[in-house]
């Protein structure tokens, strides 16, 4: 399937697909582990494939040393390329034979069989299992696998039951990219829990000696995912024993192979001391999304690549669904439509834009993208809205019942739901293979006796993609009069240019109408919306909606902060009265008030500016939103200060929603009121926490009031815990003024703790410069840009994964002046002109340059 060789990529086509020539009825493995010698043995049993008559016998395979190969148990002599090798075979049943060798102990790719501290794991979606022997490494082909693991490691763990020591055989046919292997001196910290249907399932978490006192969390968020899985969409698990492990480094955050997750240990490990609030959370959507993919994923694969979204797209948004059963539903919606902003939107208005079902790569691994993920979930969302819950259900036991075993395509999934609903979702499909973000605009007013609303659409171009066809566009909306809500909730759908939607004056009343639209965020799209400063303040107030109403406020901010950035003297007196009466308003979770108060990101005002026909200045946007914040601090001194207080801890510290709310919002208002007061009160905190929310949100305080001590008492109090150190690198940078941002990030990159072949690691330090300070990466002199490219190139040649998904720091170049432009362009060139590029980088620079 695909060209191997970095000098050559052949981009693979969706259009291309053919089935494989063969089935496969059993894979046996045998591994005999060594850290530079390891053997692996594989019996294959194929027989032709009725769906094709080609019977081209062609088996993935890269960096891997044939010792023998037999066919039948007959000798044969393949022959070997670079991408895998190929023999004559039999046209009816024949069983392959080959014994290799591999090397997990060089392989710094962390892709196939490699080693992390001692131990051996994989990592083999998308096309890593070709790393670990010869096989049709492809998702469409499934066998059920047996595996013995020979090591005198104590814990040899892989997919499926146990079945001796070191040996496990899982009936469920999976593609090979589900496999995964584990060994090492690990200990567990185990569980149970039993189906629905009585069966026992024995949980472990398997971590470093050390390790299994932080593992409580990680598990109640397993065992609520496994019932509420039954409870929600009726799937129970399906094996005697479901392992999970952590491991400090993983390109990922986590992977769902059968009946073995692998997790990065920063998604698993957490105690009140080293994890934050956030790193709960994350903890318990992760395990949540990894367990979910069990049906999703595993049971039900992709046919191909390019049906990605199929899986991740699903599993995001059950994932979503139980994280907002777990927690306050509209903070979980709030927080996932700002990361669908700032990673996808991005992501489709640059270069890098692509659908959610792509057509064409070069290399998979870089198409696990915000677009196939995070787009893929609102689709699915958009999808029940336009349904409704009921035939969402409907649909999907059906897909569950109809495709169980199979590898499937989004057409597949597309006709469960036409044909429970007796709908065409020929058009809705176009979310699935037209890239771009919709612009929505709206116009509304009175015309003779009836209030009009106009709504209509448009999807710009994208790289490749020049002209659209309209979507179909969930609105959910309302309309208010005076405060009250004359219209409750409906949904309007417009798919085609534009909708006139009207409703008689006598309904709606006289006087000035306000429409609510894209309640809940109820499509993808772009707004644009004439609702006026004012207007929206009220909506602010008024709205029932809870996201529209922290949408008002959001676009009051962000307009107040163009405005600022234009020139305007201060902040409007209605935003900041506006905002003090929410801040007071107790009827509202603490959790919601503390989103209500974070400013836009430097990154989304960048993007407003772009959208208002301004060329964005970092330095400028940075010292507007401090100046913001500084002034809300000041006006509304008094207000954080009762606000810190009222939310002060009561009792020992517990990650649950409601605690974690309050801290969310008394950590705001620090944040705030430092910028009236000084830091005494942040240095107070720093000094008293006794959990890592606090002490974080006390320690960044510090870094920004220029505390010349703070970092160091961190680390040496810190400087043994990994994850907690991870941290330290990251907001030492995002914090640092922006003229020593590069300093900063240079100086950490020579500390002796900066290991950064863990991409952990290098993550932190590089995405503190170019995410957590947008304005010390766009330096005017470029340093932060050549920054980024020397360590990209340093590390392509050993981690080319993590290399290629840090390279998007440059994909909104376009954005910027034509002197940034050509700085990012250069290093861009720079990074194309180095010999032996991998695919990966060869890939996202060569996009990122045309585009
Ligand atoms: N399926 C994995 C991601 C694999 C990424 C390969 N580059 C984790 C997840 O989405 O659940
Ligand atoms: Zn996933």
């Amino acid at each position: 399937m695909k060209d191997a060789s970095p000098a050559a990529p052949a981009p693979i086509r969706l259009e291309d697909y053919t089935p494989f020539g063969f089935e496969i009825d059993a894979v046996e493995l045998h591994f005999t582990l060594h850290p530079t010698k390891t053997r692996v043995r594989s019996k294959i049993a194929f027989r032709p494939n009725p769906a094709t008559e080609d019977r081209t016998f062609f088996l993935h395979g890269e960096a891997l040393r044939l010792i023998e190969a037999k066919v039948d148990g007959v000798a044969v002599a393949p022959i070997v390329g670079e991408a895998g090798l190929s023999c004559a075979v039999p046209d009816a049943p024949f069983v392959w034979e080959a014994e290799v060798e591999i090397s997990p102990e060089t392989n710094t790719a962390l892709e196939g069989l490699y080693m992390s501290n001692g131990m051996y794991c994989t990592q083999c979606e998308a096309e890593g299992f070709r790393k670990i022997t010869y096989y049709p490494d492809r998702p469409d082909v499934m066998a059920p696998f047996t595996v013995t693991i020979e090591s005198d490691l104590p814990v040899l763990l892989s997919n499926g039951n146990p079945q001796g020591p070191g040996v496990w055989h899982d009936p469920h046919r999976k593609p090979a990219y589900l496999f995964a292997l584990v060994a090492g001196d690990l200990v567990a910290h185990s569980d149970g829990f039993t189906t629905v249907s009585g069966a026992k399932v024995d949980l472990n978490i398997w971590v470093r000696p050390g390790d299994e006192d932080k593992c409580a969390y990680a598990m109640d968020a397993l065992i609520r995912s496994m019932r509420w899985d039954e409870e929600v969409y009726g799937r129970a698990y399906d094996l005697d024993v479901f392992n999970i492990v952590a491991v400090d480094d993983f390109n990922m955050g986590a992977m769902e192979n059968k009946g073995l997750n692998i997790f990065n240990s920063k998604y698993v490990l957490a105690s009140p001391e080293t994890a934050t609030d956030r790193d709960y959370d994350l903890i318990e959507g992760i395990i949540a999304h990894e367990y979910f993919h069990n049906w999703t994923g595993n049971r039900i694969t992709c046919r191909d690549w390019f049906q990605l979204c199929l899986k991740e797209g699903l599993t995001v948004f059950r994932d979503q669904q139980f994280s907002a059963d777990m927690r306050s539903a509209p903070v979980k919606r709030i927080e996932d439509v700002l990361q669908l902003r700032a990673r996808q939107f991005r992501e489709d208005a640059g270069p890098l834009a692509h659908n959610v079902r792509p057509e064409s790569y070069i290399e998979i691994n870089n198409f696990y993208t915000a677009t196939v993920y995070e787009k893929g979930a609102e689709v699915i969302r958009m999808l029940r809205i336009l349904l409704g819950p009921d035939l969402y259900a409907a649909g999907c036991d059906l897909y569950f019942d109809r495709h169980d075993g199979q590898a499937c395509t989004i057409e597949d999934w597309l006709a469960c739901f036409e044909e429970v609903a007796a709908v065409d979702l020929s058009q809705f499909k176009r979310w699935y293979t037209q890239a771009g973000t919709p612009r929505v605009t709206a116009r509304w007013g009175v015309e003779v006796d009836e209030f009009v609303l106009h709504l209509s659409q448009s999807v710009p171009s994208t790289p490749g993609q020049p002209l659209k066809e309209p979507a179909v566009i969930p609105v959910l909306l309302a309309l208010y009069n005076g405060g009250a809500e004359v219209v409750p909730e409906t949904l309007a759908v417009l798919d085609g240019p534009e909708l006139r939607l009207a409703w008689p004056v006598a309904e709606v009343g006289p006087g000035a109408v306000t429409p609510s639209l894209l309640r809940g965020f109820s499509a993808p799209v772009r707004l644009d919306a004439p609702t006026s400063f004012d207007e929206r303040l009220a909506l602010m107030r008024d709205d029932r909606d809870p996201f529209n109403r922290w949408e008002a406020g959001r676009s009051v901010l962000r307009e107040d902060l163009l405005n600022l950035i234009e020139g305007q003297a201060a902040v409007t007196p209605g935003l900041l009265a506006a905002m003090k009466a929410v801040l007071g308003d107790v009827s509202l979770d603490p959790d919601f008030r503390a989103l209500m108060f974070a400013l836009p990101s430097e990154d989304d005002l960048a993007q407003a500016c772009v959208d208002a026909g301004m060329v964005p200045d970092p330095t400028q946007i940075h010292a507007k939103r401090q100046a913001m914040q500084a002034e809300i601090g000041r006006a509304m001194a008094a207000d954080f200060a009762d606000q810190y207080a009222q939310n002060a801890p009561m009792g020992a510290y517990s990650p649950d929603a409601v605690q974690a709310a309050q801290r969310s919002l008394r950590n705001v208002c620090l944040a705030y009121l430092i910028r009236a007061e000084g830091p005494d009160r942040a240095r107070a905190q720093y000094d008293a926490a006794t959990n890592m929310t606090d002490q974080m949100a006390a320690f960044t305080c510090l870094l920004e009031a220029g505390d010349a001590d703070v970092a160091g008492q961190f680390e040496v109090q810190w400087s043994a815990d990994r994850l907690v150190m991870d941290k330290w690198f990251m907001v030492q940078v995002a914090h640092a003024a922006p003229d020593h941002a590069v300093a900063v990030a240079e100086g950490l990159s020579r500390h002796d703790l900066f290991d950064w072949r863990n991409p952990n690691r290098f993550r932190s330090l590089m995405a503190g410069l170019t995410a957590g300070n947008p304005a010390g990466f766009h330096d005017p002199s470029g340093a932060g840009y050549r920054f980024l490219a020397d360590w990209l190139i340093k590390l392509d040649g050993l981690n080319p994964q993590t290399a290629a998904r840090m390279s998007t720091a440059f994909e909104a170049w376009r954005r910027y002046d034509v002197d940034r432009q050509a700085l990012m362009q250069a290093e861009l060139a720079r990074i194309a002109g180095q010999d032996g590029l991998s695919r990966d980088l060869g890939e996202m620079v060569g996009r990122m340059r045309e585009g």
